[in-house]
């Protein structure tokens, strides 16, 4: 099978979570973590702890502090433990461990003729702080600059229940990498699929059930799902299968401005779509810079730094020791004034 050549590597707890939906399916999977808490939730076969953390707070610096002495030990254990050519690497944009980490190790894995598939979960910016805004903006700037990664899937955060959307992403990412199509009228070959996965860009997948495989189920799939919603209709690659004959791919392709190449096949069951090489949704990326921007301006306006310039208040008191005078006064004088 052809998950036999992917692996997953899963960072932070949210990628910890994803891993282990993957592995449960039968997927090699390391996890890695600052925190050993965090990790003792994970009941997966491999895990590696960063020693001496115990967390990274949403700290993307911090993460890489930690990891900087140990890291050559770390990508060794990584790479023993999935030796696979394709690695899925699953992590949210917007907490320290998983955004700051995945950065250089699918930088090294890419040098290393690794194929590495993001699966980054991005923030719904409505809820969450701006600190997670802000590491989430970062983290997408630094995975666009990371030459020769595979398709990158935006799990996101703001389109359902986060544990639902773990669970159905490992479930559609599995179906079209372990396509089940045998057919006389034609198959997604695993090099097909191999190409659609190694391919730049943001991808996202439909996965259809008999009964609701028209053109629009396929396109409205496309569209309404865990990924992040798509901005430019453009892609490289279109796949599809399906076990509705009388659907036309051409049909589905008109939805689209322009799609580079295009795969076909008839599958048993369910209908698959996937695309690939779509453009960044970058209004949605840009959200979480204004999110950041607009909290960091308010609490500037509203948060005065100076020392405080107002005197304290002078309050009344009638205790005893209160009343003496300050200089102390002659008892003759005392006479000497009741005599007149
Ligand atoms: N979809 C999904 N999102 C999750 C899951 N767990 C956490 N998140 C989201 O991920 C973000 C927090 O990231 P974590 O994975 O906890 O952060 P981390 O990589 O462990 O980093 P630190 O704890 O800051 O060191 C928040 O936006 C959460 O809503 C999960 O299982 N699935
Ligand atoms: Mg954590």
């Amino acid at each position: 099978m052809l998950k036999e050549q992917f692996g997953v590597l899963a960072l932070g707890q949210c990628g910890g979570n994803i891993g282990l939906e993957f592995e449960k399916i039968g997927y090699a999977t390391v996890y890695v973590n600052t925190s050993k808490e965090d990790l003792s939730t994970i009941k997966g076969a491999h895990k590696i702890h960063i020693p001496n953390a115990d967390g990274a707070a949403k700290n993307r610096k911090r993460v890489l502090q930690l990891a900087a002495e140990h890291i050559g030990d770390i990508v060794e254990k990584i790479t023993t433990i999935l030796p696979q050519k394709y690695i899925i690497c699953a992590f949210s944009a917007s907490g320290g461990t998983g955004s700051g980490l995945s950065i250089p190790l699918m930088t090294y894995l890419t040098q290393i003729g690794r194929i590495c598939i993001p699966a980054v979960v991005l923030p719904d910016h409505s809820i969450e702080s701006a600190k997670a805004c802000e590491n989430a903006y970062n983290a997408c700037a630094e995975l666009m600059s990371i030459n020769g990664l595979g398709a990158t899937f935006l799990l996101d955060n703001a389109r359902g229940d986060k544990f639902a959307i773990n669970g159905r992403f490992a479930r559609e990412l599995d179906s079209f990498i372990n396509l089940k199509n045998s057919s006389v009228y034609g198959v997604i070959d695993p090099a097909e699929r191999k190409q659609i996965l190694s391919c730049s860009g943001i991808a996202n997948i439909a996965k259809l059930s008999k009964a609701k495989s028209t053109t629009s189920d396929v396109i409205q799939g496309l569209s309404e799902n865990i990924y992040a919603p798509v901005e430019a209709q453009n892609a490289r690659y279109f796949a599809l299968s399906t076990s509705n004959r009388s659907l036309d791919v051409q049909d589905v392709l008109r939805a689209y401005k322009g799609v580079y190449d295009v795969y076909t096949g008839i599958s048993d069951a369910s209908t698959i779509a996937v695309l690939a090489g779509l453009q960044w949704p970058m209004k949605r990326i840009e959200k979480f810079k204004n999110k950041f921007e607009e909290t960091v301006q308010n609490i500037n306006n509203t948060i005065n730094h100076q020392p405080p310039t107002i005197q304290p208040l002078q309050s009344l008191s009638f205790a005893r020791e209160e009343l003496k005078s300050t200089a102390p006064v002659n008892p003759r004088d005392i006479l000497l004034s009741l005599l007149g």
